[in-house]
């Protein structure tokens, strides 16, 4: 009688460990770069959410639909505090390489002070990078942030159809 209640008790161990496991698990399959990727481009900082694109590049309209489909907003970034956050996330995970829209633009009306589109205002705090903003050929319209010669996080001014990937922002209200 022992034995056979050995032997159902290690059928039925043997059952759980190969079928209902093994189950639960490819119900959860994540696709291995999503796994890797994802939580790495993402952090928060003060209330705000952020998303860094190092995958799909685009110029400032497609970085504007990217960001949308993720529910967010493309970037804008209001202090030095804000902007040293950023740039030692992008540096601590070897983003520091490229290129990133932000949602900095002049390209409704030249003559009118450069704005934030993600929230409709004037920059409240500005990180030009030097000799910049210089409209180069009279086309740069939209606002990039990338790492100088010296790994400081700047702006430039840059042409609006350029590709460059872009850094997206969830504000809960859009007011601040
Ligand atoms: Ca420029």
């Amino acid at each position: 009688m022992a034995i056979k209640t050995l032997l159902v008790f290690f059928i039925l161990t043997l059952f759980y460990s190969f079928v209902i496991n093994d189950t639960s698990e490819t119900n959860e399959f994540v696709s291995p770069v999503l796994k890797t990727r994802r939580p790495f481009n993402r952090f928060s900082f003060s209330g705000k959410s952020y998303y860094v694109n190092n995958v799909v590049k685009g110029n400032f309209f497609l970085a504007w639909q990217f960001c949308r489909q993720q529910d967010m907003h493309v970037l804008s970034i209001k202090s030095q505090e804000e902007s040293d956050k950023i740039a030692a996330f992008l540096r601590n995970n070897d983003l520091n390489k490229d290129r990133y829209w932000t949602s900095g633009t002049n390209l409704g009306d030249e003559n009118a002070p450069w704005m934030w589109l993600s929230t409709g205002k004037k920059l409240s705090y500005t990180n030009w990078d030097s000799r910049q903003p210089n409209n180069l050929n009279e086309t740069e319209n939209c606002i990039e942030a990338r790492f100088s010669e010296n790994n400081d996080f700047k702006w430039n001014d840059e042409d609006c159809w350029t590709e460059l990937y872009v850094i997206c922002e969830s504000v809960p209200d859009c007011k601040t």
